[in-house]
């Protein structure tokens, strides 16, 4: 079978023990190295004086990890300059955040450039390559124009926008045209790449075609939903496993009976922090019966801190947490314990197992992965009920969770109240059909459908 070569912007081995980023998508795209060989090929994480000549390879058996540091400029232009304050927020739909200039433009190309440079002379005849996320778009063009003609796939794990929102992009048609280059594109839902073949059709001039085809800017690539999932018999396990540990011990003492509410979000305007602690602070006003009876956990580890929105939005939710504490608590009870940190994997999915309701309420979110962990991790014998919002990519499969407009902030507190108070026999069969799904449909089932599709999508190069 073809090597496969994976670029993702960090570049994660896996540690045991290890914290959210060396999670699932690590282990899946690990599962698919091992089995064909690869190499894993991205940011080093580390910013230095001048750019990589080469990429640092480190071999474990068979899988080779390629890393690239940035200098401060790249890092500044094209990671946290285009990537996070252009893409991310335009296609999360905040066209309000987007901060766009050339020359943050103009480093996310250099840097995409350089990193084509830097992977070519580790590619093999032969080789698939899958590239991931909003980072690299026009990686798979430089790539070709450097001569490569290896099989290009490309997954974008974040929303992709309606047509108007993109149009407000600077130069918006060159990065479609650049990511047509790739064989195969990969969404995460439909609603995604009903927005993607919209602009291709009405913006392009292309042509949809069936079967996922697409022909435009003078070439055909195939582009299809790949629902992402998590390892669900993993965190099943991970999530018994935890039952007795010391963390879920005092967390279940220190509740005292008590029901617990848990949120676990990168703290994130997308994440709809804000909004959920709003709702939660409804639900204590509007139903007093819950005061002193319920606790919310809010475990919400700081990214990006260094953009000045991450900042304001991080002064929010402290401000409203606060004020929840401020105005409800009692000498013996706080209704809302936030905590910016990370934990252990398992740590975390004990958590979640002891949970009587997963609050995950995204404004926008590609998928939401908290969401089907939430799921996986509870006690089948007596489950807990998800709220999930509509806007989550994971809200068109978990459709046994109580689905809410995260905006309807009354809303989403008289649910809360509805999930608190749900019976046995409901919250069981609203579960088992989201745990069958979630069992059927796994990490290792959308690995899968992503690799065999692109295994099959013709070669652009190989026919040019
Ligand atoms: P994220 O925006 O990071 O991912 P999400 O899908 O929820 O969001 O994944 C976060 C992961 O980090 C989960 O596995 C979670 O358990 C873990 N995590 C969060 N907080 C943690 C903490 N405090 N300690 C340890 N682990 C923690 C992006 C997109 C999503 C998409 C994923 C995958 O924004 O929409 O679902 O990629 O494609």
């Amino acid at each position: 079978m073809n090597r496969l070569v994976v670029v993702s912007n960090r570049v994660a081995p896996v540690r045991r023990g290890g914290t959210g980023a060396e999670g699932g998508l690590a282990v899946a795209m690990q599962g698919a190295m091992k089995d064909r060989g690869g190499v894993w090929f991205g940011w080093s994480g580390n910013t230095v004086a001048h750019d990589s000549s080469q990429a640092k390879v480190i071999e474990t058996g068979r899988i080779s990890y390629a890393t690239l540091d940035l200098t401060q400029r790249d890092y500044n232009e094209y990671y946290t300059g285009f990537a996070n304050s252009v893409l991310w927020p335009l296609f999360h739909y905040r066209l309000d955040l987007t901060d766009f200039s050339r020359r943050d433009m103009a480093g996310y190309h250099r840097v995409n450039a350089m990193f084509a440079s830097r992977l070519l002379p580790l590619l093999k005849d032969g080789d698939v390559i899958w590239v991931h996320d909003y980072h690299f778009i026009p990686l798979g063009a430089y790539l070709r124009q450097a001569g490569s003609r290896q099989k290009l796939g490309f997954f974008l794990h974040i929303p992709w926008p309606p047509m108007e929102l993109l149009a407000t992009l600077p130069n918006h048609e060159a990065l479609v045209r650049d990511l047509c280059t790739y064989d195969l594109i990969g969404f995460q839902t439909r609603t995604d790449l009903h927005a993607f073949e919209a602009y291709i059709r009405e913006e392009a001039g292309g042509e949809v075609l069936s079967g996922g085809r697409i022909k435009a800017f003078g070439r055909s690539t195939l582009a299809k939903a790949f629902p992402i999932s998590i390892d669900t018999e993993e965190v099943a396990k991970l999530a018994r496993r935890a039952e007795h540990s010391p963390q879920s011990r005092r967390l279940r003492e220190s509740l005292s009976d008590r029901q617990l509410i848990t949120g676990v979000d990168r703290l994130d305007y997308t994440k709809g922090l804000t909004e959920r602690l709003e709702a939660y602070q409804h639900l204590l006003a509007g139903y007093p019966a819950y005061r002193g009876q319920v606790t919310l956990l809010q475990i919400a580890p700081p990214s990006r801190g260094d953009l000045s929105d991450y900042q304001q939005m991080r002064q929010q939710v402290e401000a409203i947490a606060g004020h929840i504490n401020g105005r409800f608590a009692e000498f013996d009870w706080s209704p809302v314990r936030y905590l910016n940190r990370g934990f252990k994997r398992q740590t975390l999915m004990g958590f979640l197992r002891l949970s009587d309701v997963g609050l995950v309420t995204p404004l926008r979110d590609g998928m939401n992965l908290v969401a089907k962990e939430f799921v996986a991790a509870q006690p089948p014998e007596d489950p807990g009920v998800l709220v999930l919002s509509r806007f989550a990519g994971a809200a068109r499969e978990l459709d046994g969770a109580l689905i809410v407009n995260p905006y309807d902030i009354e809303g989403v507190g008289d649910t809360l109240a509805r999930a608190l108070s749900m019976a046995l026999p409901e919250r069981r069969e609203r579960w088992e059909a989201m745990f069958e799904r979630l069992s059927r449909h796994d990490l290792a089932a959308w690995r899968n459908a992503f690799m065999t599709n692109l295994d099959a999508a013709p070669c652009a190069a190989a026919a040019a």
